[in-house]
């Protein structure tokens, strides 16, 4: 059975490689630390930095492909492997749209899919022109590198603007200025795609934004009309193909007032906008990107429930006296119905160290119930005021 090799020992790794012990491969993981989430539970770590060739060599030895828990890895390091005969997939001329933000948006332009207005910004006077012709306040992005909230900022004025792009710019770090999208609410579209060719989509989902970070997700999206969801999905199935990406790809999306869409990032990997595939969809997103990673027939990506809502349970910004086992104790005692997954990670606030799944019918009822056991998770306080220790 063949071996895949991931790039990265976070919690994607680590449910990659859930799926491919039910598969019966072997998952292999570059990790920086053995205490990374997926490098505590894989039989085959290689302790190393994405950024080092002779690592990534190491970790892509006799394996099948070689893919990624996050897109840090270097480009150049990359078209290396690839000259040597790894089978890095997606390849690294597609994976570049999910590391370089600029490099995404002016493809994106190109081939007439709609974002929103953008501008490199080479020195600082470039971001206030673009604040002052598109209105304040903005957005200023990393070109590279960030997730999660990291490496975006929201100047409000002209003088905001000047000081975050001097001091980005002063720190080698690459910028490009963004009109602020009045959105409605975000979407995400995830689709998996085979060398061969194959592609398929989940239901387009709902992403509720905390702090920049993706608290809950809502399956399917409320409210989206057929046309909009096939519109998304058509859209998530055409960049597939048109960037030859290969493996799962997540299309973050912001939907507009007016019913517009337009695309805000895009993941090549596994992504938190399709955590509620693990028990809500026939064929979840870490399974469905091994069988795209390895060229096996794409799974059957249907939804198992009416909704399904996935609530990320986020570190507390003072780790509770409960320990976790006591969390999940009481957890299990109230919600039985609460699918957990944890990672392994030590409490950070606002940091993802897990996240519930819950089906059913009635959406209100499904994310009431799943942002309760997130909650509870998190802070060991039952929103609704139950004492686990009263009568
Ligand atoms: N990740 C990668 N890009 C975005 C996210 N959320 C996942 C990967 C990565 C982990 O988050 O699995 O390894 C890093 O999480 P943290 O909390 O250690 O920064």
């Amino acid at each position: 059975m063949p071996t895949v090799t991931m790039v990265g020992g976070g919690q994607l790794a680590r449910m990659t490689h859930q799926a491919a012990i039910a598969l019966g491969q072997r998952l292999r993981v570059l990790a920086e630390s053995q205490d990374d989430p997926a490098a505590q539970v894989s039989p085959e770590v290689v302790l190393g930095s994405h950024t080092d060739l002779a690592a990534l060599r190491k970790a892509a030895v006799g394996s099948h492909a070689l893919t990624f828990d996050h897109e840090q890895v270097p480009t150049e390091h990359l078209e290396a492997l690839v000259a040597e005969g790894v089978n890095v997939q997606p390849p690294p001329q597609a994976l570049i749209y999910a590391q370089d933000k600029l490099a995404m948006r002016t493809k994106l332009s190109e081939l007439g899919v709609p974002v929103p207005a953008f501008v490199p910004v080479a020195v600082a006077a470039d971001a206030v022109r673009f604040g002052d012709e598109h209105g304040w306040p903005m957005v200023l992005k990393a070109v590279r590198g960030g997730y999660d909230g990291r490496g975006v900022w929201m100047p409000e004025t002209a003088a905001e603007a000047e000081t975050i792009a001097r001091d980005q710019l002063a720190h080698g770090v690459r910028l490009l200025a963004e009109a602020r999208v009045d959105l409605k609410r975000e979407l995400s579209a995830m689709v998996a795609r085979s060398p061969y060719g194959q592609a398929a989509t989940w239901p387009v989902v709902e992403t509720v934004q905390r702090n920049g970070q993706c608290a809950v997700v809502i399956a399917p999206a409320q409210e989206l009309s057929e046309d909009l969801a096939a519109e998304a999905e058509t859209l998530a199935l055409n960049l597939a193909e048109r960037l030859g990406v290969v493996g799962a790809m997540a299309v973050e999306l912001f939907e507009t007032h007016d019913g517009i869409l337009l695309v805000n990032e895009l993941a090549m990997r596994p992504h938190n906008s399709g955590h509620w595939g693990m028990d809500g969809a026939r064929t979840g997103q870490f399974e469905q990107h091994l069988r795209a990673v390895l060229d096996y027939p794409l799974g059957d990506t249907s939804a198992l429930a009416p909704v399904t809502v996935m609530a990320n349970i986020l570190g507390a910004p003072e780790a509770p006296a409960m320990s976790m086992d006591e969390r999940l104790h009481h957890l299990f005692a109230r919600i039985p119905d609460a699918k957990v997954h944890m990672y392994g990670k030590g409490e950070r606030k606002d940091r993802k160290i897990g996240h519930i799944n819950v089906l059913g019918d009635e959406v209100a009822v499904v994310r009431e119930k799943a942002e309760r056991a997130a909650h509870w998770m998190s802070h060991a306080v039952w929103t609704d005021g139950w004492d686990p220790h009263g009568e």
